[in-house]
């Protein structure tokens, strides 16, 4: 298939990209490169080095031989966007191109208008394009499940089933987003959804879940493929972070009192989702809503699972209690269903000890590129105006 690779760049965009073209797609990547512009406007980087696009690119050709193509294009910007769907002609489009932390967007007012217009007119302009130009080409979007919150209720996939005044209806699941970013996320979907509806379009909306790990088949075959791991305050999440603070000696970060359940998702689970939603489309018409993620834990079990494989390791691993910078319920009900890609054919891979144990030799073995000074959280949801770094 002729795949769109929208934010091919990032931390899960560019193994996707490696995964797809490894399975013989024909894959374009776009990426405007403003996750670079990030790190370096906030001095941070990725714990493992990752090389300039077009660098990663060619080694990927080199070694396999198998087609890979990229430009550098902002999703704001129709006209080019028109362009590329107009030349490339995509059967799917996988869009994982947007501002994705949280923390990022509650800095202050310019970061949340940033966060919501990048990512709420970018999608606008690739639903735009799709009927323009590929009106029957499948959007695969990458959702949160942070779009849902923490009801006190079961969170079902996407649509829940209503009685009100003795009348029932399917309707789409009450939305409570934690953060500027996950309410972008939520505009988004109520998008899709309405250009499915009136364009007749086909869509999966994936509503995933914190997404850990690092290595992928195609990423580990060279240095030069890898992807990145992003450990600070604003773009690492909290596995990831866990891991990073353990082999540096330092403690592991529990925002508040722990309880904060979320569901978490193994990278190379990732990829295989994306590839079955592809796989399996849905009908002209049909905006269809997957929950992506294989676990639920509450942090202090993340916590205490990467303590104790740390300090097997001979890492001290202590755990400390911050206050927490976000405004989030700490003790909570949390369930969820998420059995649609599962019926796909998705077979887990669970977060064990021994997948704990790659991810923290990773962090060890870059560990000398770490910044102490970027792990502390910085941005607090209840300021006005935050300062990501002391200096
Ligand atoms: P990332 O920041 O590493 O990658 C995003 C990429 O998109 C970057 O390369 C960036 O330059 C590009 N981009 C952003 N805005 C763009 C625009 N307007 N035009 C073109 N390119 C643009 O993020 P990630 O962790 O790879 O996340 C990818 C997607 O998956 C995001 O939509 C995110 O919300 C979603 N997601 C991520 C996680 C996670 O744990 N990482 C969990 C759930 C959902
Ligand atoms: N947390 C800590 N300590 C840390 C970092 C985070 O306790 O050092 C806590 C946070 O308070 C929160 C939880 O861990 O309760 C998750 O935070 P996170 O930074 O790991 O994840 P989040 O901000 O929700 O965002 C990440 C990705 C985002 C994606 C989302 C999926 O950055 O792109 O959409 O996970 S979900 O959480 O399901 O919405």
């Amino acid at each position: 298939m002729r795949i769109l690779l929208l934010g091919g760049d990032g931390y899960l965009g560019w193994p996707q990209a490696l995964h797809l073209s490894a399975r013989g797609h024909d894959v374009h990547i776009v990426d405007s490169l403003v996750r670079r512009r990030f790190d370096l406007e906030h001095s941070i980087d990725s714990l493992v080095p990752i090389l300039p696009l077009r660098h990663r690119v060619a080694c990927w050709k080199h070694l396999t031989g198998r087609s890979l193509s990229f430009e550098v294009a902002d999703l704001t910007d129709h006209a080019a966007l028109s362009r590329t769907f107009a030349d490339f002609r995509p059967e799917a489009i996988v869009h994982y191109a947007e501002q994705r932390s949280a923390p990022f967007s509650m800095i202050d007012r310019e970061h949340a208008v940033f966060t919501q217009v990048n990512n709420v007119v970018g999608t606008l302009n690739v639903l735009y394009c799709i009927a323009e130009h590929a009106p029957d080409a499948h959007l695969v979007k990458l959702g949160t499940m942070g779009e849902y919150g923490t009801p006190n209720i079961d969170i079902e996939e996407g649509f829940l089933e209503i009685t009100h005044k003795g009348r029932t209806d399917v309707l789409p699941f009450p939305k409570q987003p934690g953060s500027f970013y996950h309410l972008s996320k939520v505009h988004d979907s109520h998008n899709i959804m309405f250009c499915c509806r009136i364009w007749g379009i086909r869509a999966t909306d994936l509503n995933q879940g914190i997404v850990w790990g690092a290595i992928t088949d195609q990423s580990t075959l060279d240095p030069d493929l890898a992807t990145r791991y992003d450990y600070d305050h604003v773009y690492g999440t909290a596995l990831n972070r866990f891991c990073a603070q353990s082999v540096l000696g330092l403690p592991i970060t529990v925002y508040g009192r722990g309880g904060q359940t979320r569901g978490y998702i193994d990278i190379r689970d990732t990829m295989c989702c994306i590839e079955l939603a592809i796989l399996n489309p849905p009908g002209r018409g049909e905006y269809r809503v997957f929950n992506q993620l294989t676990e639920q834990f509450t942090l202090l079990d993340v916590a205490c699972k990467v303590a104790e494989v740390a300090r097997a390791m001979g890492y001290p691993a202590t755990l400390e209690h911050l206050p927490n910078p976000r405004v989030e319920a700490e003790q909570h009900y949390y369930r969820t269903v998420h059995t649609g890609l599962e019926r796909l054919g998705l077979q887990p891979h669970l977060l064990d000890e021994r997948s704990i144990r790659t991810l923290l030799e990773l962090a060890a073995r870059h560990s000398g590129r770490v910044d102490p000074s970027v792990l502390s959280p910085r941005i607090d949801w209840r300021r006005l105006r935050n300062r990501v770094r002391e200096d």
